[in-house]
């Protein structure tokens, strides 16, 4: 994996209305403003940014039920998954910068329309998987699974501007990894279809590595699928990246969070991977940005190849020896 060629495509979607909190549009460009391009070209990948979509707004995008903007966040996530799917099609792993994290929806669409068979690896302090009718706050970013699971179609009610999702993943090739604020309703549903999860809690059992162990085994018994990774910047402490909109107390560790990025690239099965809900607005001092966009960028960079033991090209030239 450290020694692969990886081909990577990587597009910032500055979209903050699927939560309250603005900020966290600001995201992507602070990560490409860290090196993220750089680094990733410096360990040897192709590296291609397609820049920033462009998002529109909907005007008198008014609640349905306790849904907040709807139509906004379902144009934003139609306009996403077009773009992922050009860069899918362009032959890249594609890297989505976010934004808050309902742009899962748009860039796991986006993802499933070129690779039919997907499993998704889902990092997180929250299961995001509220139903429009289970949702405490209405904000879209703690829906975004409910809306791609085909178990759950039949229990989804039609919301305007999100109608046109179609759900396209299983429930059994879904694992999360990190959770620790999970809604009653979104417990339910973990449990009533069997979804693997790794709370903080089994992190805390098993340690890091038998959990990834786990979550391979779990992913790949059903064959060797593409993996859509969705990390949400706010799975690790807030001691580490405290510049995200809900962040939890008692999270992975920085070095947890990247060996789980390690794992996943050593599959060699990586296919899109989301970077969401870095909210610089939400730091109290330059050092939390600091901090929060480095994790981001070092969680990338572990995706294509980054060892901590440190790795050489294959053709380097000691001197002396
Ligand atoms: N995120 N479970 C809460 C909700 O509003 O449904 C929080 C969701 C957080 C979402 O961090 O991506
Ligand atoms: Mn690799
Ligand atoms: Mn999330
Ligand atoms: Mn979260």
């Amino acid at each position: 994996c450290a020694r692969a060629h990886h081909s990577v495509g990587v597009v910032g979607a500055p979209f903050w209305k699927g939560q309250p909190k603005d900020g966290v549009e600001k995201g992507p460009d602070f990560i490409r403003g860290a090196g993220l391009v750089e680094k990733l070209r410096k360990q040897g990948c192709t590296v291609k940014d397609y820049g920033n979509v462009t998002f529109q707004d909907v005007s008198n995008d008014s609640p349905v039920g306790k849904v907040q903007r709807p139509q906004t966040v379902g144009l934003a996530n139609q306009r996403l998954a077009d773009v992922v799917k050009a860069i899918k099609n362009d032959g890249y792993i594609c890297v989505m910068l976010g934004g808050d994290h309902s742009l899962a929806i748009g860039s796991i669409v986006g993802h499933a329309a070129i690779k039919k068979d997907l499993s998704v690896v889902w990092v997180d302090a929250h299961a995001d998987i509220n139903t429009p009718l289970t949702t405490p706050t209405g904000n879209i970013h703690g829906q975004p699974m409910s809306f791609l699971i085909k178990e759950l179609h039949c229990k989804m009610p039609v919301v305007p501007g999100l109608s046109w999702i179609k759900p396209c993943i299983s429930a059994n090739d879904l694992v999360y990894i990190g959770l620790r604020d999970v809604d009653p309703g979104e417990h339910y549903i973990l449990k009533s279809l069997g979804i693997k999860a790794f709370s903080i809690t089994e992190v805390d059992r098993l340690g890091i590595a038998k959990v990834m162990e786990q979550t391979c085994d779990h992913v790949f018994s059903r064959g060797k699928k593409p993996i859509h990774l969705s990390y949400d910047i706010d799975a690790i402490d807030p001691m580490v990246s405290p510049a995200t909109g809900t962040p939890v107390v008692g999270g992975l560790t920085y070095r947890e969070g990247i060996y789980i990025t390690e794992v996943i690239c050593q599959t060699d099965l990586l296919s899109a991977l989301d970077m969401v809900e870095v909210n610089p607005k939400q730091a109290k001092t330059d050092d939390e940005i600091k901090s929060t966009v480095n994790a981001a960028v070092d969680v990338v960079l572990g995706c294509f190849g980054r060892v901590r033991e440190g790795s050489h090209p294959p053709d380097y030239w000691m001197p002396h020896l």
